[in-house]
C-alpha cells in the first residue's frame, strides 16, 4: 500500500485546548437544531451539497464553541462564547470546550442520529415552539436517549420569535406532559430563539449546570470511534505533497500520543474470490487536531481529527465511518454474525400512528447500529428475546455492547427496540 508523508503543520496561533464533552442535538426536523448550533459555535455544520440543496442536516455535522463566564456580571447574563464579556465589554473567564454532534431529524435518517448518539454525554433537545410537541421524531429521538442513557438533557423550547405569548405558554404544557415519565421529567426548558440568538446566554448556563464533563479513564486502552473520514489533499497535488488520511471522531477512552501505533477494524472491505471481507488496518497517527489547533495529546471527549499515514484513499468520503482506533492488538473481534438479547419496545413511536412492534422474525432484514457503526443483516434464528443475525458488513464491538434495532416501516427504518451482544 501507498504510504504517505504527511507535512509539518503550522500550529494554530488562538488556544488550543481540547473540547471536554460532547453535546448532541436532538429532536423533529427542522425544529433548528443546526441553527442553534450555528448560533453557538458561528459554524453552519451542513456541508454537503445535497444538504444545502434539501435544507435539511443528512450527515452528522460538528462543531466546537467555547464557553466563558464574565467574574462581574450577574448570571445568566455573564455567559458568553466569546473572551469579552458582551455586558460590561471585560474580560470573562475561559470555562471550558465543548464539541456538538448535530444530529438530522428527519424521518429517514433516524439510523444516522443513532450512530451520533453513541458519542454523546448529554444533549440539547431542540423543540419548535410553533408546532405542536411532540412530533414523530422528538419521540423517537427521546425514546433513543432514554435507552442509550443520555440523561443529561437540556429541552429548547425555540422559534419564540413567532409565536405569542399564549402560545409559547401552551407550547409549554405540552413539553411538560410530552416529558412527564422520562428522564427528561425535570430537564429544564429553556425558550429562545436560535435565529436570532434570544437567551443564549441562560442556555450556555443550563448547559453548563446541567452537562458536566464526564469523569474519563485516561488510563483505559485506547479507543476512537470514527464519526467522518477525509482525504485532505487538493486534487492534483503532487505525490511527494500529499499528506496521509484524515480521521475525525470522538475518542470515547484513554488517549492518543502523536506517534502512536494505531489499529482500525474492521477496516476496508476487499474483494476475495467473488466476496467482500473487510481487513483491518495499521498505521501510525502523525498528527491530533482539536478544535483550533494541534496538540500531541489527545484525550477521550470531544471531536479530535487524527492524521495517519493511511493511504487517503481509504480515508476518502468517509470510507472509514464506523470504524473503530485502538492500540495494536487492543480492540475487540470483528463480528461477521451476532447474536442479540433483544429487547423490543411496545410501539413504534417514529412513525404518526403509533403501531405496535411485532416479534422478529427469521429472515427479516434488521439495521443495527454498534457504536457508531451502521449495519445491516439478515435474521438467521429468532427465538423468544433472542435473535442471530448475519451481518453485511461486520463490527468491531465489545461483549454486551448496546445495539439499536431499526425494521424497515413505511419506507424508512424506525427504532423499534434495543439488543445486548452475546456473541
Ligand atoms: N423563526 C425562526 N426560525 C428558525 C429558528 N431557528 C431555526 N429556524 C428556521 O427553521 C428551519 C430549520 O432550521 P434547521 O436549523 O435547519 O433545523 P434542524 O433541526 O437542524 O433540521 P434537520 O437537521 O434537518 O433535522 C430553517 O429555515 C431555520 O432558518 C428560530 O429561532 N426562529
Ligand atoms: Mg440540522
Ligand atoms: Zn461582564
Amino acid at each position: 500500500m501507498a504510504q504517505a508523508v504527511l507535512k509539518s503543520e503550522k500550529k494554530g496561533e488562538e488556544l488550543v485546548v481540547q473540547p471536554e464533552v460532547n453535546i448532541g442535538t436532538l429532536g423533529h426536523v427542522d425544529n433548528g437544531k443546526s441553527t442553534l448550533v450555528q448560533a453557538l459555535t458561528g459554524v453552519w455544520t451542513a456541508r454537503h451539497s445535497e444538504e444545502l440543496r434539501r435544507g435539511i442536516t443528512i450527515r452528522i455535522g460538528y462543531a466546537d464553541a467555547f464557553i466563558y463566564k464574565c467574574p462581574k456580571c450577574r448570571s445568566p447574563a455573564n455567559y458568553t462564547t466569546q473572551p469579552k464579556c458582551p455586558n460590561c465589554g471585560g474580560e470573562a473567564k475561559f470555562k471550558r470546550a465543548i464539541s456538538f454532534v448535530d444530529c438530522p431529524g428527519h424521518h429517514s435518517l433516524m439510523v444516522t442520529m443513532l450512530s451520533g448518539s453513541a458519542l454523546m454525554d448529554g444533549a440539547l433537545f431542540v423543540l419548535a415552539s410553533n408546532v405542536k410537541c411532540p412530533q414523530a421524531q422528538d419521540r423517537e429521538h427521546l425514546l433513543a436517549a432514554e435507552s442509550v442513557g443520555i440523561k443529561n438533557l437540556v429541552m429548547v423550547q425555540n422559534k419564540i420569535d413567532i409565536i405569542d405569548k399564549q402560545r409559547a405558554l401552551e407550547n409549554y404544557k405540552e413539553i411538560k406532559s410530552f416529558l412527564k415519565g422520562t428522564i427528561a421529567e425535570d430537564a429544564p426548558i429553556v425558550p429562545i430563539s436560535a435565529q436570532h440568538g434570544t437567551n443564549t446566554d441562560l442556555l450556555l448556563k443550563e448547559i453548563e449546570d446541567r452537562i458536566p464533563t464526564p469523569r474519563r479513564d485516561l488510563s483505559a486502552s485506547p479507543r476512537m470511534y470514527v464519526l467522518r473520514s477525509f482525504d485532505v489533499n487538493k486534487p492534483g497535488t503532487e505525490i511527494d505533497d500529499l499528506v496521509g488520511g484524515v480521521i475525525g471522531g470522538s475518542i470515547v477512552q484513554g488517549k492518543y500520543q502523536v506517534g502512536d501505533e494505531i489499529e482500525i477494524k474492521p477496516g476496508i472491505p476487499v474483494q476475495e474470490g467473488g466476496k467482500t471481507k473487510y481487513e483491518h488496518l495499521i498505521t501510525t497517527v502523525r498528527s491530533l487536531s482539536v478544535s483550533k489547533g494541534h496538540v500531541q495529546e489527545a484525550r477521550s471527549g470531544g471531536l479530535v481529527g487524527m492524521g495517519t499515514e493511511l493511504d487517503p484513499s481509504l480515508t476518502k468520503s468517509d470510507g472509514l465511518v464506523g470504524s473503530v482506533v485502538g492500540r495494536v492488538d487492543g480492540l475487540p473481534a470483528t463480528l461477521e454474525k451476532v447474536t442479540l438479547d433483544v429487547k423490543l419496545f411496545e410501539r413504534v413511536v417514529g412513525t404518526e400512528l403509533a403501531v405496535p412492534v411485532e416479534k422478529i422474525r427469521t429472515n427479516e432484514a434488521l439495521v443495527l447500529n454498534v457504536g457508531t457503526t451502521v449495519t445491516s443483516g439478515i435474521v438467521t434464528s429468532a427465538r423468544e428475546d433472542i435473535a442471530d443475525i448475519a451481518l453485511r458488513k461486520p463490527v468491531c464491538a465489545e461483549k454486551e455492547a448496546k445495539v439499536a434495532i431499526s425494521r424497515r416501516i413505511a419506507d424508512s427504518w424506525r427504532l423499534i427496540g434495543f439488543g445486548s451482544l452475546r456473541f
